[in-house]
């Protein structure tokens, strides 16, 4: 069970509702919205859509029209068996389409899990680390974002793309992804980040299989309090057109559905998630997962909670 002294977030009210957002975030009575612009050449996801500065700062701004709380931007695809790209280019990728969409007043996330280019994306206006590492990639990512003092997306993560499904073997995938996370918030706490700035992310399909990420899904308030009932993080789930989901919808032949085909089913996950108490959704198609989480606003309003 986790305690304040283990967590170390002390005053961290014990409730059962959706914590608030952390400070110099957009936060609203319902689940918010990330918005997805991959300014790579092969997500798996929307590879090659929004290479392009100008495409990725349009798409941005058509995604925060449409109702995205939060822009992500990424310039290094995280997909099973992804080499990683140089800095240089990684910058050269998310710099000027974070410095348009961050003056124009969007509220940016910068998906990063190099240190280097996190302090150029936050001088560039990003507003949030998501860090899909956790601060395990780039040991130095942890003390900037504390210096920085902006908020911080702490991911569940076993390692890079190439090697990651191997990891995916768990005895009890639940208990072991919240103390991993739990390790990596002291570790980032010790490392100067203030506990209030962190969003917990269970890390849908990064050394997970389809019954992994659906037991995570499935257990929220576990991830929220990191195993335990007590004190509650921001939850951000990405579910979105994810494997999972492609093999949950396959064909009868067993041909996976493509991803492109599977937004109707992430905006299923997010109505079921933020029902559940989920803090953010991180999605590719905005319009309708932005309806979704008024839906589940307006249950849980009926429904007293
Ligand atoms: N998934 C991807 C990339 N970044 N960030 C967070 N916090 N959580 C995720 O689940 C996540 C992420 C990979 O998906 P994409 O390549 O389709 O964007």
């Amino acid at each position: 069970m986790a305690s304040d002294a283990e967590t170390g977030v002390p005053g961290r009210p014990a409730r059962a509702e959706r914590p608030a957002s952390p400070p110099g975030l957009p936060s609203a009575d319902r689940c918010l919205v990330m918005g997805v612009v991959n300014v790579t050449p092969d997500s798996f996801s929307d590879g090659g859509s929004w290479f392009a500065a100008d495409a990725a700062i349009a798409r941005g701004l058509e995604l925060t029209a449409q109702g995205a709380d939060i822009v992500d931007v990424g310039g290094e695809s995280t997909r099973p068996g992804a080499q990683r790209v140089s800095a240089d280019e990684e910058l050269r990728r998310v710099g000027p389409v974070i410095k348009a969409l961050a003056g124009a007043g969007v509220p940016v996330s910068v998906d990063t899990m190099r240190a280097e280019v996190a302090r150029v994306a936050l001088e560039a206006g990003a507003a949030l680390v998501n860090d899909v590492s956790g601060g395990l990639s780039d040991p130095e990512m942890p003390r900037l974002v504390g210096e920085a003092g902006v908020p911080y997306v702490v991911m569940h993560w076993r390692g890079h793309s190439h090697t990651m499904q191997d990891r995916a073997v768990y005895r009890d995938v639940v208990g072991e992804v919240c103390e991993e996370l739990r390790r990596r918030v002291y570790a980032v706490v010790a490392a100067g980040v203030d506990p209030a700035l962190i969003v917990l992310d269970p890390g849908l399909g990064f050394a997970k299989l389809p019954e992994h990420n659906w037991a995570l899904l499935t257990s929220l308030a576990a991830v929220a309090s990191l195993g335990g009932s007590g004190h509650a993080f921001p939850v951000l789930i990405g579910a979105s057109r994810k494997r999972f989901l492609g093999r949950l919808l396959a064909a009868p032949d067993g041909t996976p559905r493509p991803f492109a085909d599977c937004d109707d089913a992430t905006v299923a996950i997010t109505a079921l998630a933020a029902t559940a108490g989920a803090w953010c959704a991180r999605v590719h198609e905005v319009p309708a997962n932005a309806d979704a989480v008024r839906v589940a606003q307006a249950w849980q309003e009926a429904a007293g909670g």
